[in-house]
């Protein structure tokens, strides 16, 4: 078990989903985002903090053993907003960490990062990127900076492509791209105590019968998902129509996203 864990972008769905599972993992856990969370009680450590903000991250870092860095804008935006959040931020995460000793960090990168890549090809962490969006394009960003530091300094991250950590599947997609919140904090717990973690791609998804990722480079951590996105089928194929054979949603790994237009800035001189 480690000393103290930090959460990035405690007060986002993926946070809130986890923040009550993580005792088994650290002994002590700092919340940190932009927004207060929800859940928030008055025996939590709770700093809020901007990842654009330089001082602030090198700030927060401190005293920390591991990060999950989950802050970010997590879907399609502005050119601007994804900068400040998910490319300064990066940069400020990882020069932060240099700065306070290398923690480990679980670095939330997305399925957005291969996008393109149609729905019956079987990839694995060789697979070149391609972004379907300014989103995904972030994260093949965050995932260049986690190789970077480790191959410059040693810093180790585990860089997670989550396919859709949501409580259960919202769609036909999710039934292939589903990752429960227990495979993820199972998942966290290896990273941060596995005596040799490098810097590996692995795909954040549960063990659904549907898939389209291959984790097996990675069984030197020990970590299997266990959760099945099929003890929900029943009630998608119920509940939500099936998308079209040409749709995005069934044609892509990374479904609607790959067909999001570009977010104009309202202010033009974005
Ligand atoms: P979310 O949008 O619910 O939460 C992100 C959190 O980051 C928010 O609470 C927000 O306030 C915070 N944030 C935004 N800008 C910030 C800034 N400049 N400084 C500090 N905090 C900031 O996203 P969710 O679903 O919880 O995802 C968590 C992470 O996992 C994100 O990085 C997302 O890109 C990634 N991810 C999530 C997936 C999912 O299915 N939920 C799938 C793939 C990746
Ligand atoms: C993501 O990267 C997003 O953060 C999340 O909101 C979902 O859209 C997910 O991917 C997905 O592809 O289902």
């Amino acid at each position: 078990m480690i000393n103290k864990l930090l959460i990035t972008g405690a007060a986002g769905g993926v946070g809130t989903l986890v923040h009550d599972k993580l005792t088994s993992i650290a002994k002590t856990v700092r919340y940190s985002d932009i927004k207060e969370p929800t859940y928030l009680s008055a025996d939590m450590e709770f700093i809020p903090c901007d990842l654009s903000n330089k001082a602030a991250v090198f700030s927060l870092l401190k005293d920390c053993d591991a990060i999950l860095h989950l802050g970010g804008i997590s879907t399609e935006n502005t050119f601007d907003n994804i900068l400040q959040a998910n490319i300064v931020g990066v940069q400020n995460l990882y020069e932060a960490a240099r700065h306070h000793n290398y923690p480990r960090i679980f670095l939330a990168s997305s399925n957005h990062v291969v996008g393109f890549y149609k729905q019956d090809e079987w990839l694995d962490s060789n697979a070149p990127h391609r972004p379907d969006s300014w989103y995904g394009v972030s994260k093949s960003f965050a995932e260049a900076v986690a190789h970077m530091y480790y191959h410059k300094f040693g810093q180790e991250t585990a860089i997670v492509r989550i396919g859709s950590c949501f409580p259960t599947p919202k769609d036909h997609r999710m039934l292939a791209t589903w990752f429960s919140a227990d495979d993820l904090v199972a998942l966290l717990k290896q990273v941060v105590t596995v005596p040799k973690l490098g810097c590996p791609i692995i795909y954040g998804v549960s063990n659904n019968d549907c898939k389209w990722w291959d984790n097996s480079p990675i069984s030197y951590l020990g970590w299997q998902a266990k959760d099945n996105s099929q003890v929900f089928a029943n009630e998608i194929y119920q509940t939500v129509p099936m998308p079209d054979k040409n749709d995005p949603t069934s044609v892509y790994q990374g479904g609607s996203f790959t067909a999001a237009p570009i977010v104009e800035a309202t202010d033009k001189s974005n």
